[in-house]
């Protein structure tokens, strides 16, 4: 493995292959800078005073922790100057952020998670960041909700950065799914993966069982028989794994397969599900496929659906995709 910096990388990337240009180098760049800085944030927790409740709610009316408005905060200043962005959408904010009046407005939309899993950050558990990229739409001087609605097809670049014992970020240009781990003496991303690919069949999945209850009946019936083992109609055992932040389940399906599930319950029917489309499932989606894998919200390719509302839910079901198949297949049966 070439042991490149990131900023090797991309330009390569862009000099070699014409995979990007200037403005979607630098725009991944300044993403990357911006998660070295949560992950520092996150690193000195209760030292740093940033551990525990903001005192506020979300646009989601979930309690914010100080670290998701510190990393929401971080992200917006890094990329609001560079001229490489229109406007940008996160999970914490209601609507759009414009790019200021004295900055430059490039030719990109900005959305992302800026600390996925927020409610782990207490319990030093792993938490993320989840960005996606999109083109700005022509002529879309000022972009609005509307401009954000685009099917996650239509991604540029998609990534995340997992917060773990090592801070790594994986990214996706469209041609397969590039690794880097954080080397904290350089203050660099290092390439440590190129081509990562999802095994097509497992024997792990990712779900919360305590809400089984609550489950349609299709995904009940399919994980009643993962429970069965190789007594049941698998034939085979299954391992189970949650760790309730969705970039680590992610991370490790990445690593090694596996499939993860945020299926529709009863009590979240009327949203539409737990996990936001635009900058939760669509650049999980972006880059599972981009490593073999598949994605669909139980029924549909994930990146298929046209999105209504810029923070909008879908049941999401991914990962190994012979397995995300067999999961469809259980929803068609119904
Ligand atoms: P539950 C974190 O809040 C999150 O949005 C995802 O990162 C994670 O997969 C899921 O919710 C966990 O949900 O209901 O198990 O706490």
């Amino acid at each position: 493995m070439r042991r490149i910096s990131l900023s090797r990388y991309l330009i390569e990337e862009q000099r070699e292959k014409g995979r990007i240009d200037a403005d979607l180098r630098l725009l991944i760049e300044v993403v990357a800078r911006a998660c070295q800085r949560i992950s520092i944030a996150i690193g000195k927790g209760e030292l740093g005073g940033v551990l525990g409740e903001a005192g506020s709610d979300n646009v989601q009316g979930e309690a914010q922790k100080k670290l998701d408005v510190l990393a929401n905060e971080i992200l917006l200043e890094a990329n609001e100057w560079g001229g490489h962005l229109a406007a940008m959408a996160s999970e914490e904010m209601e609507e759009p952020y414009p790019i200021p009046s004295r900055f430059p407005k490039g030719g990109y939309l900005l959305l992302f998670d800026p600390l996925d899993g927020s409610s782990n950050i207490d319990v030093n558990i792993s938490v993320g960041t989840i960005f996606s990229v999109l083109r700005r739409p022509e002529g879309a001087t000022n972009p609005d909700e509307a401009d954000f609605l685009q099917a996650g097809s239509e991604q540029v670049v998609a990534g995340y950065a997992l917060y773990g014992p090592t801070t790594t970020l994986a990214l996706t240009l469209g041609n397969g799914v590039a690794l880097f781990t954080l080397d904290r003496e350089q203050g660099a991303f290092i390439l440590t993966g190129e081509n990562l690919t999802i095994p097509p069949d497992t024997r792990e999945f990712a779900i919360n069982v305590s809400n089984q209850r609550h489950w349609e009946a299709p995904m009940q019936r399919y994980v009643d028989d993962l429970l069965a083992g190789k007594e049941g109609p698998r034939g085979k055992d299954f391992n189970m794994r949650w760790v309730a932040s969705m970039v680590a389940d992610v991370h490790r399906i990445l690593t090694r397969g596996g499939v993860f599930m945020y299926p529709l319950d009863a009590r979240i029917t009327q949203q539409g599900g737990k996990l936001r489309l635009l900058y939760e499932a669509n650049p999980m989606a972006f880059i599972v496929e981009q490593a073999g894998g598949a994605a669909s919200d139980g029924h549909q390719r994930i990146l298929d659906i046209q999105p209504q509302r810029l923070h909008q839910r879908i049941p999401v079901v991914l990962g190994s995709k012979n397995e995300v198949e067999t999961i469809v297949a259980y929803h068609r049966a119904d």
